[in-house]
């Protein structure tokens, strides 16, 4: 168990970039892993201000300058995550679907895989079928779909049957995605954090 910066948890929470890129910093200085920083504190910060929203005890605008702070502390980790300079093992493209603008998610998803040795074409937020396909126009050879939003959710299954019978594979994620419902509209692939959408990219295209 990753153990809590409490210092850089409640800055997330209350959106407190400064403060967040200083712990951030201060951690790397320190030659502490980024992977626990990101489990211990920023990804749970996220989590409990999500309950908060949920609770009424929080709003939109203080999630969205969580998310910001959140973002700034992302930004610094990337650079340490990502594998310099070799031959990419694959190259895939990733997206939040249609209608839907949450991308934290997604950018650690994305994170990961460079740093695991993929080459990533980070479509953003909102992507629709035509945005997924130029991805794949441009080399990918697996889409990537995020959603965060029990009501942008089946949008993936609009992506799945799109790609069938293409030789694409599609591989679904996000917090309110289940195994179940990859399973259910035939998708290739799920991931339930992060780590496991890389285990789940290197299963679906063999090469594990
Ligand atoms: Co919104 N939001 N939000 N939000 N938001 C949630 C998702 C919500 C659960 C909050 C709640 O009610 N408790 C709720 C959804 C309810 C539901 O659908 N059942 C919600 C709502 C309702 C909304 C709005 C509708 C609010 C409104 O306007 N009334 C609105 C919708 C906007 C839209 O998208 N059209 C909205 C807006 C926003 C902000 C813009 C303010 C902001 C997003 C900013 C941004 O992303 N740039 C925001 C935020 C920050 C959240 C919460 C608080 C945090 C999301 C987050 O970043 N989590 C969220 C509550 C929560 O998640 N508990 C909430 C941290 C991130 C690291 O986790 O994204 O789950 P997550 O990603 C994980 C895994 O899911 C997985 O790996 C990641 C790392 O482990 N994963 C994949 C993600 N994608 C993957 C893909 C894969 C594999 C794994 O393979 C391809």
């Amino acid at each position: 168990m990753s153990e809590r910066n409490q210092e850089l948890y409640d800055a997330i929470i209350r959106g407190d970039r400064k403060t967040v890129q200083a712990e951030v910093e201060k951690a790397i200085a320190d030659k502490r892993p980024v992977v626990d920083l990101m489990n211990g504190s920023m990804i749970p910060a996220m989590r409990e201000i999500g309950a908060r929203f949920a609770r009424n005890e929080a709003y939109v605008p203080e999630m969205l300058i969580a998310a910001r702070a959140m973002q700034t502390g992302l930004n610094l980790i990337e650079p340490l995550l990502a594998e310099a300079g070799h031959e990419p093992r694959a190259r895939v493209c990733l997206g939040t679907v249609k209608g839907d603008l949450h991308d934290i998610g997604k950018n650690l998803v994305g994170m990961m895989l460079k740093g695991a040795g993929f080459a990533v074409d980070d479509l953003g937020v909102d992507c629709d079928v035509a945005k997924f396909e130029a991805g794949v126009g441009r080399g990918a050879n697996a889409v990537l779909c995020s959603a965060l939003l029990t009501t942008t959710m089946p949008y993936m299954k609009t992506v799945v049957e799109h790609f069938k019978g293409q030789g694409v594979k599609v591989i679904i994620g996000g917090a309110p995605v289940t195994q179940k419902y990859a399973e259910e509209i035939g998708a290739d692939g799920y991931g339930a954090d992060a780590n496991a959408a890389v285990s789940a990219v290197e299963t679906v295209l063999g090469l594990v």
